[in-house]
């Protein structure tokens, strides 16, 4: 399963946001290194569309999707060369598909740094930066040996060798590859070299209460930082991680008693969906309305695989209708009835918001 990595500095309230997001319990102090070893946790992904449909079918139950969140250690400038947690906190960067970076902009006396964003961006940006560097060196090396060696210099190694010769000056000039404009096909060439920059990037910014109402401001502060794709949140962390203890109708009061409307926490989850390429088909029904994620791109039986091996294994065809079509028409049957689901075949590519029945025979 893909999963998200949330990274920053010590303190910034990566495992307080990883809390709220998962109902976790991950330990959080006003001490730095809280968090050592990473730990993951799924987040429900919420999505208005779901609700819309499953009111539609008069589901007795909704089951929304989820993200694989990973709450990681914190980052001290210096960790390239072992400060801190060092390499082990590298290390747990490089397993996560997408990153998540929090940044620090509330005031706590307890806690030592800056609370400047824009700053503590930078720091994280160039660790991160000076990691890569010196593992495109090193692979640089090693895989001008293995070209060497014909029977080992096939395409591949001579794409990566490419890839990393094309990303070497940037990292060079402090550009990490997610802002650089290597084309697509370097960037998927580079995978196999593991660098930390070639992942999606998105970015939280923890406020205090009394930033409530500046997070335009704020997100100013960084909007020159970051690649135009990049859109970040501004989220209290602490209250609503408390808002997230209260049942529904009590946490909605309290939200929107502080201008908060349903809260942001929800868009984090949506986010890291959406950055690590994930995309939701839905099954509605009177039993049961679910959200399904499958990889941006997917044909039906991949999908039809998620929701059970049977059904890829045995696939017939599928009926689709997009959600929005659907609930025009009001309902699953009358849609049937009108002619408005389509029936697909295995070469079909699942867009976001199809509503599928899958045909399968085992
Ligand atoms: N005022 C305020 N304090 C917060 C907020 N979020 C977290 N904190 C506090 O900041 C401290 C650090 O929070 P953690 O969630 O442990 O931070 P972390 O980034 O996981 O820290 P490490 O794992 O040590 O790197 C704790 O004392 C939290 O209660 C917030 O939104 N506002
Ligand atoms: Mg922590």
């Amino acid at each position: 399963m893909e999963q998200v990595g949330l990274i920053g500095q010590p303190n910034v309230g990566k495992s307080s946001l990883f809390n709220a997001l998962t109902n976790y319990n991950s330990p959080v102090a006003p001490h730095p290194y809280t968090t050592t070893s990473s730990i993951k946790a799924a987040a429900e992904v919420p999505d208005s569309r779901l609700d819309a449909l499953a009111h539609m079918s008069s589901s007795k139950k909704i089951v929304y999707t989820s993200v694989e969140v990973v709450d990681i250690a914190g980052l001290s400038p210096g960790a390239n060369a072992g400060e801190g947690l060092g390499n082990k906190f590298l290390a747990q960067v490089r397993e996560v598909d997408a990153l998540g970076m929090v940044l620090r902009s509330f005031e706590n006396d307890t806690i030592v740094g800056s609370s400047d964003i824009a700053s503590q961006f930078a720091e994280l940006e160039m660790e991160l930066v000076l990691a890569d560097l010196s593992t495109v060196e090193t692979q640089i090396e090693r895989r001008k040996k293995a070209a060497k060696n014909p029977a080992k210099n096939d395409l591949a190694t001579k794409n990566l060798l490419e890839g990393l010769e094309a990303v070497l000056p940037l990292l060079s000039d402090g550009v990490p590859v997610y802002k650089s404009k290597l084309d697509h096909e370097t960037r998927v060439n580079l995978k196999e070299a593991f660098l930390l920059t070639n992942k999606p990037i998105f970015v939280v910014i923890n406020i205090s209460e009394d930033q409530i109402g500046s997070e335009t401001n704020l997100i100013d502060e960084i909007r020159d930082q970051l690649p135009s794709e990049v859109d970040p949140v501004a989220v209290c962390v602490q209250l609503e991680a408390e808002a997230a203890q209260l049942d529904p109708n009590e946490k909605l009061e309290m939200l929107e008693g502080l201008g908060l409307g349903e809260g942001v926490l929800q868009r984090i989850a949506q986010v890291a969906h959406e950055i690590l390429n994930l995309n939701t088909f839905f099954t509605t029904g009177d039993k049961e309305s679910r959200a399904w994620t499958f990889k941006k791109g997917s044909t039906v039986p991949v999908c039809a695989g998620v929701i059970h091996s049977d059904l890829q294994r045995g696939f017939i065809k599928a009926e689709v209708i997009d959600y929005e079509s659907l609930l025009n028409i009001g309902s699953w049957h009358k849609a049937k009835v009108e002619g408005k689901v389509r029936l697909e075949g295995k070469e079909y590519v699942v867009k976001d918001g199809d509503v599928m029945e899958i045909r399968f025979n085992v």
